[in-house]
């Protein structure tokens, strides 16, 4: 009885997600309300959820900008990494020693990850957002872009102010309603969020271990893979084959070393680790190693940029040293990057949308084209390229 409810709920609530978005603000926060209800949260706990919600034109405006992610991979991470950061990684490493403890014994997931996501997110819980929570997941659930991305997270966050875990007309957090030290969407709360404090409350805004804890127990549901590597920076033979780099082929350690890649410092993975080489800005930029892990980071964020540095800078707050930034060809210009995806498009590619950023489906477009003009394949686009389109 109990299973076939719970089905029929979830027929009703993928079809009310389907059709709903835009229109009246008012009707539309009855949809989600008579939505919530079915799911079990009380009335009077939905209304006095939505009391004084109201769409906010400054969450579309950061939704419809994030030329941040226009940047490419030297310019984004040393935007995002500086002595500063890595000296207050340090810092939190020792204040929070106990907490990561506990975190590489129960999860196996090393400080340096979490520090590194700390610090990017909110750096280190110091820059944790100024948008309502609330009217910032209504504005992005009515908008029509990706409301099945947040109608789901907007239900999430009654859940959660039902348990105490926010309060709508107060509770403040980043424009697309994450919440938190580690910016973590309701859902992800309600689902994962852990007291890491131990004063029974899951408090990811002031409680640096319960954002930690729960930044970890997210990882790990995502996949990772305890005490095994994320990313190494390497060193690539001159006459590599550049059609096999990209994070789509992967190959056991022992293959790639026996094509000439090594480790810059230290050791690579293990030997029959699946891995893939990456490089961010082709094959004269910097170049990694990227393991099974690596791709859960693509889970906490879709840009390709965001992933790539995230990762480096957990590397760095591990040991290891500025990555060789070689000398890579120019980065297109965002008009160039969006002529480019015009083109490829034209040419029968998906590129995930003409948006100016070289994420991974522009990337394949790119290697693909290179291997047919029989230019290196290295998934890099270059003026030459361009115009040879
Ligand atoms: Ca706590």
């Amino acid at each position: 009885m109990r299973l076939a409810l719970a089905a029929a709920l979830t027929l009703l609530t993928g079809a009310a997600t389907a059709q709903t978005c835009g229109g009246d603000v008012g009707s539309f926060i009855a949809g989600v309300k008579a939505e919530a209800v079915a799911t079990g949260i009380p009335a009077a706990t939905a209304d006095a959820f939505f009391a004084g919600a109201q769409i906010e034109q400054s969450v579309l405006n950061a939704d419809r900008s994030q030329g941040v992610f226009q940047q490419d991979f030297i310019q984004f991470s040393r935007n995002l990494i500086s002595q500063n950061r890595i000296d207050n990684g340090t810092r939190n490493s020792q204040r929070f020693d106990s907490t990561f403890r506990a975190i590489e014994n129960r999860f196996g997931i090393p400080r340096g990850v979490l520090l590194a996501f700390w610090a990017f997110e909110t750096d280190y819980g110091a820059v944790q957002g100024n948008f309502n929570t609330r009217n910032a997941l209504l504005t992005l659930a009515h908008d029509c872009r990706r409301p099945d991305l947040f109608r789901p997270q907007l239900i999430a966050a009654i859940e959660l102010y039902r348990r105490g875990g926010m309060d709508p007309a107060t509770t403040l957090g980043a424009w697309a309603g994450e919440i938190g030290q580690l910016q973590k969407l309701p859902r992800e709360i309600v689902e994962k969020g852990m007291d890491g404090d131990g004063d029974g409350l899951v408090d990811l805004k002031n409680s640096a271990p319960d954002a930690l804890t729960t930044g970890a127990n997210v990882l790990s549901s995502l996949g990772w893979r305890p005490n095994e590597p994320w990313m190494h920076e390497i060193t690539v033979p001159a006459n590599l084959d550049w059609s096999q780099t990209g994070l789509t082929n992967k190959r056991p350690v022992s293959d790639w070393a026996a094509m000439g890649v090594t480790a810059r410092q230290g050791s690579l993975g293990p030997a029959n680790l699946p891995a893939a080489i990456l490089l961010p800005m082709g094959r004269n930029g910097p170049a990694f190693m990227t393991y099974p892990n690596f791709d859960v980071y693509f889970e906490w964020n879709r840009s390709f940029v965001y992933v790539t540095t995230a990762a480096y800078f957990a590397t760095r707050l591990s040991g290891a040293p500025v990555y060789n930034a070689g000398n890579p060809s120019p980065a297109l210009t965002g008009d160039q990057m969006r002529l480019l995806q015009e083109r490829l498009t034209a040419r029968g590619y998906d590129v995930g949308g003409i948006d100016g950023i070289l994420g991974a489906m522009t990337r394949n477009a790119v290697q693909a084209e290179q291997a047919r003009l029989g230019l290196p394949a290295d998934a890099w686009p270059t003026l030459d390229l361009l115009n040879r389109l």
